[in-house]
């Protein structure tokens, strides 16, 4: 059962983008993964580690909580949760990644011009992000635009009349350019972050040794 005392709890992504870079940063890292029946967990052979298999959107909460020691995220994930408020101090424990790059972009309708930030005043954004987006549009002097929240096909939300704009995530820019959006300002750089709470001694024990073969990996990749 999945109550081994001791164990250092790895939460990731089970199934999508971040998923397969995951699991092979772990293979780089010298690591076997036993595969659980139930495919809520498996077991790291050669550490007293447990990975746990769940969507990304929870793992900031999972590692918050302290139900799961570790975690890898997106930086767009993480730093939603942290500007909602909804971390604190709790997760203080952050190393780069390198993979799953993206940006996350506010995008308008290509036949409107985009000078600066004050022409978005007024504008209803599409997003799932809607603490980084509100937390933007403060910063940076925008008045009476409001975040919608959408949690998918934002790149219609224009078309539909639902919204002016979108704050979504780019990688190719091939899906805003099929829709008639063009970036109008990027507010965030993100790449796969490991993230971690405060520990029991021999926790972080077993989080240095992880920690140690993550880096030789990127070493060997530079
Ligand atoms: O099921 P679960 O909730 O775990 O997964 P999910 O569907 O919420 O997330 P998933 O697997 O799609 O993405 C996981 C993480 O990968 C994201 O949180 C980002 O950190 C990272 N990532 C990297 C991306 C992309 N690239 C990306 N291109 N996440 C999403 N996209 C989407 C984007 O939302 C848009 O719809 O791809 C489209 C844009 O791509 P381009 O190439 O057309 O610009
Ligand atoms: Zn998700």
């Amino acid at each position: 059962g999945f109550d081994a005392s001791g164990h250092l709890r790895l939460a990731v992504q089970k199934k999508g983008r971040l998923a397969d870079d995951t699991f092979d940063l772990l293979k780089r890292c010298g690591l076997t993964l036993s595969q659980s029946k139930n495919r809520l967990y498996a077991r790291v052979q050669e550490l007293p580690i447990d990975i746990l298999l769940v969507r990304d959107d929870d793992i900031p909460a999972l590692v918050a909580s302290g139900a799961s020691d570790l975690g890898i995220v997106g930086g767009n994930v993480f730093e939603e949760e942290r500007a909602g408020g909804r971390l604190q101090d709790r997760v203080p424990m952050v190393q780069k990644l390198g993979f799953s790059r993206c940006r996350l972009c506010i995008a308008l309708p290509k036949e409107k011009n985009y000078s600066g930030p004050r022409d978005l005043d007024g504008m209803r954004i599409a997003t799932s992000y809607p603490a980084l987006t509100d937390k933007w549009l403060a910063d940076n002097g925008v008045e009476g635009a409001e975040s919608v929240v959408m949690n998918g096909a934002h790149e219609i939300a224009p078309r539909l009349g639902v919204a002016d704009a979108v704050c979504d995530i780019v990688s190719t820019g091939g899906t805003l350019d099929a829709n008639g959006l063009a970036v109008a300002e990027t507010i965030l750089n993100s790449e796969a972050l490991l993230i971690g709470g405060k520990l029991s001694e021999e926790k972080a024990k077993i989080a240095e040794a992880l920690k140690l073969r993550i880096e030789g990996v990127q070493r060997s990749r530079d």
